[in-house]
């Protein structure tokens, strides 16, 4: 394949962009490749400036569930846009999509839209710190929740891909409030808060975390955060920025059945354009200004072409159906990938909820951030690179997650398979 202009680019970009990206994770680095310049996008389909055509299983990194260009969310936001782009003052749209969002998640009485998972995060853990007076915020070691100050503690996702130690940047004084403990271990979560708990403002988890690749829970890990959580009068904070319209209309919490005080969204309810939210216990949501005293703001919080988008995506997800449909197209490629990673003779670990999942080179299991960390990397960087000579578009990191979408057609999960099964091969 010829990746000419794509070179060229980033040649051009890296004059005027640190690392030639605007977002780290997208360089690549950790795949010895050049990163693709992405002209335009349909369906399951990618295309880079070079005009090559890759099967596409980052969707954007999780927005991209009913697939790229959508007509219902193109034709959305294009009658939005004939409208205008921004007003800074309330509309219709933001009224439908917090109506949207509370009937959908169970554990939303009140939502406030803001403009990424960061700030949906960091203005969840402030409300926290508002709302119990508290300052110690707890997280897991492999989960990322955006770059705010407070959360830069031994994070997942391009943090971990990178290697970057620490949170550089980020005064002591700050992060000396931020406990990060081993994901699915429920002695050392217990342990802390019988010390602790009393002190703890929140603790946020990813239910099914997807920054450290996929890790699903372990059974009773999510329910003893919620015991212990509620006996100490700390808030529980799930961050559905992945998971959120993914897992389920409501979901991880819905199909787990766990109730979070508050919940962080993102991704797929912008339907590919600039959003987060949090919401959660209406006795909490009402602490924030102009009702209470916590104070967050956003110029562009609850776009209208953001909104537009977003509102088409959830429509299409809400139809009779959808998720079943999803389930199929997911169970598909990943009972695909089960069957091959049986079949082969290096040493692999899969990792899969719903349409979310990960294929680890490591023969132990990954259930938490150490293993996570302990898989080869240098392998996954050949798999990438051969999978990318055979037309389909991964994760440039082994800490992300590969996205099945409602458009991925049954020959393409097919013809995915056989570039997984020939890619593995050629690696032994
Ligand atoms: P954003 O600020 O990037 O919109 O969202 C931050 C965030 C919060 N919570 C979770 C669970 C997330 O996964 C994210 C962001 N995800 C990464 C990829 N796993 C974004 C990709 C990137 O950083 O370029």
């Amino acid at each position: 394949m010829d990746y000419k202009k794509s070179q060229d680019l980033f040649v051009e970009a890296e004059k005027f962009i640190p690392g030639g990206v605007n977002s780290p994770v997208r360089a690549c680095k950790s795949v010895g490749c050049t990163p693709l310049f992405i002209a335009r996008a349909k369906g399951s389909h990618i295309y880079d400036v070079d005009g090559n055509d890759f099967l596409d299983y980052v969707g954007s990194w999780g927005p991209m569930i009913l697939g790229h260009a959508h007509p219902a969310v193109m034709d959305s936001v294009k009658a939005a846009l004939a409208e205008g782009t921004s007003y800074g003052a309330p509309t219709e749209r933001e009224v439908e999509m917090a109506r949207m969002i509370v009937d959908a998640v169970p554990n939303i009485d009140l939502v406030r839209m803001v403009n990424s998972g960061t700030e949906a995060t960091m203005s969840a853990l402030r409300l926290a710190r508002g709302f119990t007076g508290r300052d110690i915020i707890v997280k897991f070691d492999g989960c990322y929740h955006g770059h705010a100050d407070t959360l830069l503690v031994q994070s997942g996702s391009g943090v971990a891909t990178l290697g970057i130690p620490g949170s550089p940047g980020v005064p002591q004084d700050i992060v000396k409030n931020t406990v990060s403990l081993p994901y699915n271990d429920i002695t050392a979560f217990s342990d802390f808060m019988a010390k602790r708990g009393d002190e703890a403002a929140a603790v946020i988890v990813e239910p099914v975390a997807g920054n450290m690749g996929v890790v699903t829970p372990a059974r009773g890990f999510l329910e003893a955060i919620r015991k212990l959580t509620r006996e100490h009068g700390t808030l529980f904070i799930f961050d559905e920025v992945i998971t959120g319209f993914r897992l389920s209309y409501g979901g991880a919490q819905r199909l787990f059945n766990i109730q979070p005080d508050l919940t962080c969204l993102g991704k797929i309810i912008g339907g590919g354009l600039p959003v987060g939210a949090y919401g959660g216990r209406e006795d909490i949501m009402r602490r924030m200004a102009p009702d209470g005293d916590v104070y967050q703001a956003g110029t562009l919080s609850g776009n209208p072409l953001a909104m537009a988008a977003g509102l088409a995506t959830l429509k299409a997800l809400k139809q009779e159906g959808i998720y079943e449909e999803l389930e199929a197209k997911s169970a598909r490629f990943w009972d695909g990938m089960e069957d091959i990673v049986r079949e082969s003779e290096l040493s692999l670990c899969l990792n899969r909820l719903g349409s979310m999942g990960t294929l680890f080179f490591t023969q132990d299991p990954v259930t938490d951030f150490r293993s996570a960390m302990a898989a080869d990397r240098d392998k996954y960087s050949e798999f990438y690179q051969g999978m990318l000579a055979r037309s389909i578009y991964l994760a440039p990191s082994p800490f992300e997650a590969t996205f099945v979408s409602l458009a991925h057609t049954d020959e393409e999960i097919d013809r995915t398979l056989e570039a997984v099964r020939q890619t593995l091969r050629s690696m032994v």
